[in-house]
């Protein structure tokens, strides 16, 4: 990883940290549990690449950084809540996540489904909240956004196929769509919101769309690879998972090498779609060419 890379991705950590720290609250009532919770599933984890994507988007079209970090938490509130669902016994059945125990077993299965189900309301809340943005209008283009990305024909739905991957064949053109709405939605929400809050239209968020779609997918590929060829110690998950499942990845489907120049070709196109953003979106271009090249 590039150093400015690493200082950028470690300040939006630390900037990210701080503000779920004060969106999601402590108690003490009985309630106290699904707080503690939350703050576990989200606090102190992840590379937080959505919420890095957010803020050098919103940066590209000079939105306040005091608006853009809580669309940030917003999207990584989703991120979480969905990590949490997929790590339960019903789902994946999961022990380790971020490289310590899944919510469920920090916790117990009820209390982490209610911790992802009061993450994902809070992230409406977050962006419905004037602070997030001065005009009304753009709230509810959040919103809508956020939603479909991440409802039943974005996360939801990808989720939904994946669940029945093992029975489906799926080929590399089904692979990719179920990985499009699986992890691709909300990392498109993350690159165009920038463009949302900045009230910027046509080429240019068409220009984010097309980045926010190869990167995606780049990732997704790296996540394959990772999962064959990681580390588990330096992943902080279960690995092989797709093939103890009998599913087909991009990896079964292409072969490693040809994964790996796939991912390697789909990283230096999503970086061609930032021409139009010149070196204002370099951290951009780091960002597509170390997904491909993470080791967690
Ligand atoms: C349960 C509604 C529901 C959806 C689950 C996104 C998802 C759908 C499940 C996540 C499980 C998973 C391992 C997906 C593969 C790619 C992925 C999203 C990996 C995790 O994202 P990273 O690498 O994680 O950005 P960190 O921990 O760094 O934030």
């Amino acid at each position: 990883m590039s150093p400015r890379l690493t200082e950028a991705l470690t300040n939006v950590s630390q900037a990210v940290n701080a503000e779920l720290d004060r969106l999601l609250p402590v108690s003490d009532a009985p309630d106290s549990r699904v707080h503690e919770a939350m703050r576990y599933a989200t606090l102190d984890g992840g590379k937080r690449l959505r919420p890095f994507l957010v803020m050098q988007s919103a940066s590209l079209f000079n939105v306040a950084e005091s608006a853009a970090i809580r669309v940030a938490c917003a999207i990584e509130m989703i991120h979480c809540y969905s990590l949490v669902h997929d790590d339960l016994p019903c789902m994946d059945d999961d022990d380790l996540r971020r490289g310590r125990p899944t919510c469920h077993k920090a916790f117990d299965e009820s209390t982490a489904l209610l911790a992802g189900d009061a993450l994902l309301t809070k992230a409406f809340e977050v962006l419905a909240n004037p602070a997030t943005h001065s005009d009304p209008v753009v709230r509810c283009e959040l919103v809508a956004d956020l939603a479909h990305a991440s409802g039943g024909q974005g996360m939801v739905g990808g989720q939904m196929i994946d669940l029945q991957a093992h029975s489906l064949d799926l080929d590399v053109a089904g692979i990719t769509r179920l990985q499009q709405l699986k992890t691709g939605r909300l990392f498109s929400f993350s690159c165009e919101s920038g463009a949302l809050l900045g009230k910027a239209h046509g080429e240019l968020r068409l220009a984010l769309r097309n980045y926010a779609h190869d990167l995606g997918l780049a990732f997704q590929i790296a996540d394959d690879i990772l999962d064959v060829e990681g580390d588990v110690a330096e992943v902080g998950k279960r690995l092989n998972k797709d093939a103890d499942a009998g599913k087909a990845t991009f990896v079964s489907l292409l072969g490693l090498e040809r994964a790996k120049s796939q991912a390697d070709m789909l990283a230096e196109q999503a970086c061609r779609h930032l021409d139009p953003f010149g070196d204002k979106a370099d951290l951009m271009r780091d960002v597509a060419r170390f997904v491909v090249r993470r080791r967690s």
